[in-house]
């Protein structure tokens, strides 16, 4: 449902009331701003927003290119990374942005009232198996992918190993989560959408599903959900044409420091 943005603006229609026709004002808010790059990261926010059919304005943020520093998005993300949204009808009616993932998929849970429960163990329940994907999950798969695939020239079989033994770890914990209730928290929730990208690439860390068959078929659950088929099939042209291996696309990636 990505959309062009065209500003706030109101649509008059006319709406019966007593027989008499009555001009109704419905107020047409302006879509939300979802600066994006396709990566596990950006398809949280991606399915969240179809799942809660948001209307939503893509920006890209080359992230290979060095977009990610431009002033004016350090501005929404002073983490110089995607993905960050902004809300133009924020609390108050004003706009907000937001950075950090796990932070954007609260705040629309909250907004509405979708896949992040109200009550306070239903949201405790949510907020573990969130945190879980934000400090392991997450972290651990980027780390399996850097050194097994992005650095394989390298061969850093200590980091190799540490971290694609991490990711097994994990996928053991999921899957004993997993054995006696179909989604992580329970129901279905922000949680499964944080954790979903992810777990798609589990060759890329080094695993075999067979090995965590409860993982499996949540996988094969979510993936039958079209707004999650939608959010992660959301692609931005630039980004297939980007090379790992190219010396300047590494320099920006992988040679950060204070700046
Ligand atoms: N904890 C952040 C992580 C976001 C993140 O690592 N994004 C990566 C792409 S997956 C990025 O923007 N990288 C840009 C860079 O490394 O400069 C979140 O969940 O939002």
């Amino acid at each position: 449902m990505a959309k062009k943005s065209k500003g706030a603006r109101k649509k008059v229609t006319k709406a019966k009331s007593q027989g008499k026709p009555k001009l109704k004002v419905v107020a047409l808010t302006k879509p939300i701003d979802l600066y994006y790059w396709p990566t596990p990261n950006g398809f949280k926010v991606s399915i969240m927003l179809e799942e809660c059919g948001l209307p939503y304005n893509l920006i890209p943020v080359n992230i290979s290119r060095g977009d990610q520093f431009k002033p004016e998005f350090l501005k929404i993300s002073p983490n110089n990374r995607m993905p960050a949204i902004v809300d133009h009808n924020g609390p108050g009616g004003k706009p907000i942005s937001i950075f950090e993932s796990g932070a954007i998929l609260q705040y629309l849970g909250r907004k509405t009232g979708k896949f992040y429960p109200q009550d306070e163990r239903g949201r405790v329940e949510v907020d573990q198996w969130l945190f879980f994907q934000m400090a392991n999950l997450g972290p651990k798969a980027g780390e399996a992918n850097h050194f097994r695939n992005y650095a394989a020239h390298e061969k850093q079989q200590y980091a190799i190993d540490r971290f694609t033994n991490e990711m097994n770890r994990i996928y053991g914990v999921m899957n004993k989560r997993l054995k006696d209730r179909e989604f992580l928290a329970g129901k279905y929730s922000i949680a499964d959408i944080a954790s979903i990208g992810w777990a798609t690439r589990f060759e890329r860390q080094g695993q075999d599903m067979n090995n965590f068959p409860n993982v499996r078929r949540w996988m094969d659950r979510l993936l039958a959900r079209p707004a999650v088929k939608h959010g992660i099939g959301l692609r931005v042209e630039e980004a297939s044409k980007v090379n790992m291996q190219d010396p300047n696309v590494r320099a920006v990636l992988f040679g950060q420091r204070a700046r």
